[in-house]
């Protein structure tokens, strides 16, 4: 009998609290009287996921049964946030869970906020993927997650005088109660040592792989269950160990040393997630993670999901790999040298079954975070994996010269081989000749992939390109973080928006309606106030509980120019100093910053000093009447983010157009009622197509207008020179007025700013002041703004991450949803 302990629609508060109690005294150990916090948080995880487990038994038979079509999505990063909100959601057991607490004389509210957030993400492409998994599950697509199990997510960002420093991010310090290890399910992975020939008793020659040492890769699973479904997917994260058998070997030999120096190399490899977002720095040991990973996905699939007898020739009905950027394109010289040496396929029927399995993610358009990985230290790594990757380009190469005679510029722009400054694999060009799809991220950037970035390759091959704008899961980003709003809305129009957002349109004419506008607003004010608490609460910052709240919330980047936003801080600040802006015409507002710089990047480091230090100034401005605020509360994450966005006014989406591949805050912030002031970027401009541009504030140069100015020669001095606005806020941080005096200190960022201002922020300032103006005056109107608000809410459902999922099947996967009964 495979029926767990709880079966699936035994809802009621009595069973709930026998196995909440159960749980606490015979997994924890412990009585009621005497648990910690952490031990009720533990016990009531363990006992939400019981409630689930049903679930994800049916749907793990049922695979087994059917053999459906899988999606297979590859990440480096998962950036899950917590996970008992959502497993209480989809469990349908947050009203009992309450309930059952409740008359323990426990808070389900306080044991919440016990949860550490796994971040096992550093951004965007993290986030997403977690939304992804988690429509995949909604709309009953089977799919298993393949990643990573860090032992360390994305560092904790801490302020010392307005500088971040980074600390280690223990998330699994006090237990996780989420994940089920299979130790017994390990995989090996080999690295380093060298390529043989052999000849095999059919007289059948082959290139065989000596790895130098080899690694374990144990499977942790998480649930990742569907809302409104009974089905429960998979994410399978790896850990790397030592293997035992060779580390025994190594003391036979008696080299202790050498024992233990290669129990350090190997579980080094999950160790850490690496904070660079968007410049590769080119380490080996992040090259050995792509790797563990990947091989460790690819044999679990092969081996372990898929029955024994299996015919890989027909892989291609089975799986698809989605190759979330070019992190895991390692897995296509994998597969080839599973076929080809493991199975002794042949190259041409191998290279026929890998070019029909992998789809390509392409997620940024800035050509220094394209990965390379120098031959030197590829081939060192994984020497086979390199000749394999030569030979590719081999063939490639050929048929590129038949098409292309005597163009050797166009095939040396192609080679998926760089050859200056140093040799090395393009991973994009792997990525693009082996996969059978090659998406971007939204409708601009897709265009932009295929005109200008991989121009080349869309030429050869126009219908491998293709776009999929980005989305966002509802449940989290709205209907747990935005509680409030959920139940106004499902008020209005019923709740059927939780799995089709496309629903919320319907709540277009109740933008129309005064008293809707009314609650609409009621709601924006509590979630102001609540957000209020939490800064409070979390980080000691205090800000009005009804001002005006302007957040710009991403990772610390120069293309994404929070400069900018500064600009404008310091602006306002000095006219109202100046006595060329009267203090009573300004709105009172908070400018929320959250933002982590990679740590070896400088400059970004230097921008959060210096909104630190101007947030400083201006929090202690007695003049100002507390009318503007700076709130920076560090360490912004996944858990920060449900409270920020809910309680948004604006949302600052201000990158120079053309370098932000999508953005998806943009999506969360619209979905909850803010209106965005945005460039012409990313998913802006589709965000700005449905909802209108009366409820949009758009600002600065095209992505056009970009070219030609970059064309022409771009003089951020000449803009200086020539905006006296700009000039005096520039001038006033050059002064030293944020500093204490000293004129050094944020010298390198005006330095950037003045000399090359590669994103151009100086050119966007005066439209950007501009539109600011416009956003001060449509505030003062707050019905007209709640109209525009509750429009960009009825007008956002495109920006589902279920709607992104139907795209990839329609477009990429071919894998339909497998319904299951309850
Ligand atoms: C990331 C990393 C991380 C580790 C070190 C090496 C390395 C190199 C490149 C990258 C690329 C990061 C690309 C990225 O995060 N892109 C973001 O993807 C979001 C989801 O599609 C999208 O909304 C953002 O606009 C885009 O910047």
């Amino acid at each position: 009998d495979m029926t767990p302990p709880v079966a699936a629609r035994e809802h009621t508060v009595e069973s709930f609290t026998r196995e909440f109690l159960r749980e606490l005294n015979f997994g924890r150990g412990v009585d009621l009287d005497r648990a910690s916090a952490n031990d009720k948080y533990m016990a009531l995880a363990r006992t939400v996921r019981h409630y689930l487990m049903t679930g994800w038994l049916e749907t793990l038979r049922n695979q087994y049964r059917d053999q459906a079509k899988v999606v297979a999505y590859l990440s480096a990063e998962f950036l899950l946030g917590r996970q008992l909100d959502n497993n209480l959601l989809t469990s349908n057991l947050e009203g009992i869970a309450r309930e059952s607490l409740d008359q323990l004389g426990i808070s389900l509210d306080d044991l919440r906020e016990v949860e550490i957030e796994p971040g096992l993400g550093n951004g965007g492409l993290g986030r997403l993927a977690a939304c992804f998994i988690d429509s995949l599950a909604t709309l009953d697509v089977p799919c298993i997650g393949y990643g990573i199990r860090y032992e360390y997510g994305i560092f904790k960002q801490a302020f010392v005088d307005g500088h971040q420093v980074e600390k280690p991010d223990t998330w699994l310090a006090l237990g996780s109660p989420w994940e089920f290890p299979h130790p017994e399910n390990a995989v090996t992975v080999g690295f380093g040592g060298h390529v043989e020939d052999v000849t095999d008793e059919d007289g059948v020659k082959r290139r065989d792989w000596v790895p130098a040492s080899v690694v374990n890769g144990v499977p942790y699973n998480y649930m990742v269950p569907g809302y409104g479904t009974n089905r429960v997917n998979t994410l399978r994260l790896w850990s790397a160990r030592a293997p035992k058998a060779f580390n025994l070997q190594v003391f036979n030999e008696g080299g202790y040393e050498e024992a233990v120096k290669n129990q350090t190399f190997a579980e080094n490899i999950s160790k850490v997630l690496y904070p660079e977002d968007s410049t590769p720095q080119g380490k080996e040991l992040r090259l050995q993670q792509q790797y563990f990973f990947v091989a460790c996905s690819i044999a679990d699939f092969l081996c372990n999901v898929l029955p024994q007898d299996f015919d890989l020739h027909r892989l291609p009905d089975r799986i698809t790999w989605q190759l979330n950027d070019t992190h895991p394109v390692i897995a296509v010289p994998e597969l080839m040298r599973q076929l080809v040496d493991l199975r002794g396929w042949t190259w041409e029927d191998a290279w026929g079954v890998t070019q029909k399995v992998f789809a390509y993610t392409c997620h940024t358009l800035l050509p220094e975070a394209l990965e390379v990985w120098p031959v030197d230290l590829l081939g060192k790594l994984l020497p086979r994996h390199l000749e394999i990757i030569y030979r590719i380009n081999e063939l490639f190469l050929e048929e590129l010269r038949d098409t292309y005679p005597g163009d050797e510029l166009k095939v040396r722009h192609m080679s998926i081989i760089a050859e200056h400054p140093v040799r090395a694999v393009r991973m994009a060009h792997l990525a693009t000749v082996a996969g059978f799809k090659v998406n971007g991220v939204a409708a601009l950037h897709s265009e932009l992939l295929r005109d200008k970035v991989l121009s080349d390759f869309a030429q050869l091959w126009p219908e491998k390109f293709t776009n999929v704008t980005n989305g966002v899961t509802p449940r989290r980003f709205v209907r747990i973080a935005n509680p409030s709003m959920s139940g106004l809305v499902t008020e209005a129009i019923g709740d059927g928006w939780i799995k089709d957002l496309s629903q919320l349109s319907r709540l277009e004419p109740l933008a129309e309606d005064a008293e809707f506008r009314r609650r609409f607003r009621d709601i924006k004010a509590a979630n102001k106030v609540e957000f209020a608490r939490v800064l409070k609460e979390r980080d000691g910052i205090e800000i009005a509980g009804d001002a005006m709240v302007d957040a710009m919330v991403k990772r610390l980047h120069e293309y994404k120019r929070q400069t900018l936003k500064l600009l404008h801080i310091v602006s306002l600040y000095q006219r109202i100093g100046s006595g060329a802006l009267p203090l009573e015409s300004v709105t009172p507002r908070t400018f929320v910053f959250g933002a982590k710089a990679a740590p070896g990047y400088a400059l970004a480091k230097q921008i959060i000093a210096l909104i630190n230090a101007v947030g400083s100034t201006i929090n202690a401005d007695a003049s100002l009447e507390g009318r503007l605020k700076v709130a920076f509360p560090a360490n912004y994450n996944v858990t920060l983010a449900e409270k920020l966005i809910p309680a948004a006014d604006l949302s600052e989406q201000i990158s120079l157009a053309g370098k932000e591949a999508s953005g998806t805050g943009n999506m969360k912030f619209a979905l909850n009622g803010a209106l965005t002031i945005g460039t012409d970027d990313g998913a802006n401009v589709e965000i700005r197509e449905l909802v209108g541009d009366e409820n949009f504030f758009l600002f600065g140069m095209s992505e056009p207008e970009v070219a030609d100015l970059e064309a022409s020669g771009y003089s951020p001095e000449a803009v200086y020179a020539s905006d006296p606005d700009l000039k005096a806020a520039i001038d006033l941080i050059s002064s030293g007025a944020f500093s204490g005096g000293d004129r050094t200190l944020h010298e390198p960022v005006i330095a950037a700013l003045l000399g090359e201002d590669r994103f151009m922020a100086l050119a966007d300032f005066r439209s950007y002041v501009d539109a600011q103006d416009r956003v001060e005056a449509y505030y003062g109107d707050f019905e007209a703004w709640s109209r525009s608000a509750i429009l960009n809410v009825a007008r956002s459902g495109f920006f589902s991450s279920d709607r992104s999922m139907v795209d990839y099947m329609d477009r990429i996967w071919g894998a339909k949803p497998v319904k299951q009964n309850f």
